[in-house]
């Protein structure tokens, strides 16, 4: 009957809403890993819920199917993402909800990890458990935006963030810029920050501002210990920093700094998926590699912090871009906008 139908429906999304929620648990530490949450559900009551929390520990089924005990038989698993099929860190999630006794499983996206693709639903089909796609498909795949397009096309999700004036600028002529945007604004960038696996920045900007490229924020929810630490790419084309490894800037002498000497920004971006994991990526720098980075379309988002101040015509441009014509313009949509502190911050998808 049509009633009871929409009934479920709405059923479905209630809890994967929840499942959704308890995914965000996990969205600052489980790199390379996806975010995913689950909810257990039996005679329209939670009877157990779990996240992933950190790549090697156990998957959000598992926890939730943990929490639910015994009353796991027949009930309805609600999952962010297609229970794995795979022997990876972790034994198969499929299976483990078969074990468990479950009767229907309610997912709301696939997983495109080749090791997957499909295979998780398969199993739990043959298993004559009652699988539905595709609930609350598009809020819980925001939540992955790098994983799963890293597993769909090996390139990753990338963000240029953009700090700017009124007037669209972001430092004087001379280069000062400290600081154009409130604290409050500084703060949000760490969330940026804690969900990369990379944050690129340019040679120019580390001897210009010398940063410290680090997640060092109280506002996660989880501390800052717990969230692993984004890998600092210098483009450094001109080998500025890279030729001495006793360079005197403090970032050179990190570890985990890769530096990349060539034009092609489209081949470190592979790289970094395939060599390094990185599925999201930052890009943290100046004019000219945003320029870069937008005109060659490798921007898959684009927040700015706009501060409510002027900074005048001889102020530096926020982007090294020159169009020819009006017809060359670079266009965006503005996904979302938010007050943040004293400041405008603005999500912009390219179009
Ligand atoms: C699930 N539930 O909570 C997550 C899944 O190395 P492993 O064993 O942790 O496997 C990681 C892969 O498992 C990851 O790439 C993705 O395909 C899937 N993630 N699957 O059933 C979860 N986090
Ligand atoms: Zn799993």
């Amino acid at each position: 009957m049509p009633t009871q139908n929409h009934a479920l429906d709405a059923q479905d999304r209630y809890f994967m809403m929840l499942a959704i929620e308890q995914a965000k648990h996990g969205l600052y530490t489980t790199r390379p890993n996806p975010a995913v949450g689950c909810v257990i559900v039996q005679a329209e009551t939670i009877v157990g819920q779990g996240f992933h929390p950190k790549a090697g520990e156990p998957h959000a089924e598992v926890f939730a199917i943990k929490d639910a005990g015994a009353q796991t038989i027949g009930a309805t698993a609600y999952v962010t993402l297609e229970p794995c099929s795979h022997t990876g860190r972790t034994p198969p999630c499929a299976i483990a909800l078969i074990k468990a006794g479950i009767k229907r499983v309610v997912i709301a996206g696939l997983d495109p990890n080749p090791q997957v693709a499909g295979r998780g639903v398969a199993i739990l089909q043959q298993a004559g458990i009652e699988v539905k796609v595709g609930v609350l498909t598009a809020p819980a795949e925001a939540l992955n935006r790098g994983f799963l397009k890293a597993m769909r096309t090996q390139m990753p999700y990338v963000r240029l963030k953009m700090a700017t004036s009124l007037d669209g600028r972001t430092a004087m002529a001379s280069g000062e810029s400290k600081w154009i945007t409130s604290a409050a604004a500084r703060e949000d960038v760490q969330t940026l920050r804690a969900r990369s696996g990379a944050i690129i920045t340019g040679s120019e900007t580390i001897i210009a501002d010398d940063p410290q490229l680090n997640v060092r924020s109280t506002q996660l929810g989880v501390s800052s210990e717990q969230v692993p630490t984004p890998r600092v790419v210098v483009l450094d084309r001109r080998q500025r920093l890279s030729h001495d490894p006793h360079s005197e800037y403090q970032l050179c002498r990190r570890a985990e700094t890769l530096y990349w000497r060539t034009d092609d920004l489209t081949a470190l971006l592979k790289n970094l998926v395939s060599e390094h994991h990185c599925y999201d990526v930052l890009v943290e720098a100046g004019a000219g590699i945003a320029g870069s980075f937008l005109s060659q379309q490798l921007v898959d988002e684009l927040i700015v912090y706009q501060a409510p101040c002027v900074l005048g015509n001889t102020a530096r441009a926020m982007v090294e871009f020159n169009p020819l014509s009006l017809a060359q313009q670079l266009r965006f949509e503005i996904e979302s906008h938010e007050k943040i502190g004293h400041d405008l911050k603005l999500t912009l998808l390219p179009l």
